[in-house]
């Protein structure tokens, strides 16, 4: 049987959950303790991350990506990538916003707002001393939660960030709770990749933190309950698939638009940024996991944040798909990006980047398709 490696506080373990859960693949799930990150995650990945998936044959995935991937070719019934042009590319557009940007209100919500950071605390203790008393735990996870805590700096969440990013994160909530008002998943009666992407910050922080939950379900009733059917086996097991004829309904488009506005133009720079550095690191092999600052812009908010190489590798991924399409199916693409927003898509990545052994590395300069 796979196992699935990872806790419930943890955003990308909830992705693979859910992945597993839709696809009805029988999984054994298993808490990160310390001496599960010693003896299995760091001797077989390298890496100090969760998820983890074991197959039933002993391979050992780290990446919830790499996971989805890799079990989409196992299990290719009831694909999550659909096979129109507009709707496929619309869900890898919207799994690298969940995965790398709707990280930024989760990680606030979580940290800045004392309820949720009391229960995250909490869990943190229950994943690494599942069997002590609270007040062990909780002091067991003040110390495992203290990196998370310390990290919104780093991803440019602070005081002066805070509102723009609450605000922005609220309109999202009206934006889907529309869209969920006419829609079980992103594009029809099944979820895609971009369901995927976007349940990690929506259930993991969003939803199951207390405070950020009540928000939810008060704000945006109708997301609480596409979260509630993308958890529940017995919810996701519905026999519809992706709406008709390649459509993407319009009320996505203020959600691909929100993420082109903010999340676009932080991947832009990185790219450029990465090219400089290999440039200035002509024998480097490995990508550090952040290279510099850049500033970003929400609404009319600028912060300086770090930059994570990490997210062109997903980038990447929309990026190709879109590159490859034929005259054809790029004007079908057409009724659902403006002209920047296909301007973005078709300028060519600067630099390319690969996983191995779950390490960045700087990818061939032409792609082998
Ligand atoms: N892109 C990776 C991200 C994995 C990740 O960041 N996992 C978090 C927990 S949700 C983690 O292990 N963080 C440890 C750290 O940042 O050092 C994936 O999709 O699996």
């Amino acid at each position: 049987m796979h196992k699935l490696i990872g806790a419930p506080v943890s955003l990308y373990t909830g992705k693979v959950r859910c992945y597993l859960q839709f696809k009805g693949i029988s999984f054994e799930e298993v808490l990160s303790t310390p001496q599960i990150f010693k003896e299995l995650i760091i001797p077989q990945t390298g890496v100090r991350y969760v998820p983890v998936l074991v197959t039933p044959d002993d391979q050992v995935i780290q990446d919830s990506t790499e996971i989805i991937d890799h079990l989409e070719h196992h299990f290719p019934n009831r694909s999550v990538y659909p096979a129109g042009p507009c709707q496929r590319l619309v869900a890898l557009l919207l799994e690298v916003y969940g995965d790398e940007w709707l990280i930024n209100p989760a990680m606030l919500y979580r940290w800045k707002i004392e309820e949720n950071r009391e229960f995250a605390i909490q869990e943190f203790g229950r994943t690494r001393l599942p069997d002590a008393s609270a007040e062990e735990q909780y002091a067991a996870g003040l110390e495992a939660s203290a990196p998370f805590a310390g990290a919104l700096p780093r991803l440019g969440i602070t005081d002066h960030s805070r509102a723009a990013i609450e605000q922005s994160y609220l309109s999202l909530l009206d934006e889907l709770n529309i869209h969920f008002s006419g829609h079980d998943y992103l594009l029809g009666d099944q979820p895609c990749i971009g369901d995927f992407g976007l349940i990690g910050p929506l259930y993991a922080h969003l939803y199951r933190d207390p405070a950020s939950g009540r928000l939810m379900r008060e704000r945006a009733p109708q997301v609480a309950r596409w979260v509630e059917r993308m958890i529940s086996p017995d919810a996701s097991r519905h026999d519809g698939g992706f709406l008709p004829n390649d459509q993407v309904p319009d009320t996505l488009l203020p959600v691909i638009n929100r993420m082109f506005d903010e999340q676009v133009p932080v991947l832009l720079e990185t790219a450029r940024q990465l090219k400089e550095w290999v440039e200035a690191n002509p024998n480097a092999e490995d990508i550090p996991r952040a290279i510099g600052t850049l500033r970003y812009r929400v609404g009319d908010m600028e912060e300086e944040r770090l930059v994570f190489p990490y997210n062109l590798w997903m980038w990447q991924r929309a990026h190709d798909f879109y590159s490859d399409l034929n005259a054809e199916k790029l004007r079908a693409t057409a009724s659902v990006l403006s002209s920047s927003q296909v301007g973005a898509l078709s300028t060519p990545l600067p630099v390319r980047v690969q996983r191995e052994a779950n390490t960045l590395k700087i990818g061939a300069v032409h792609r082998v398709d």
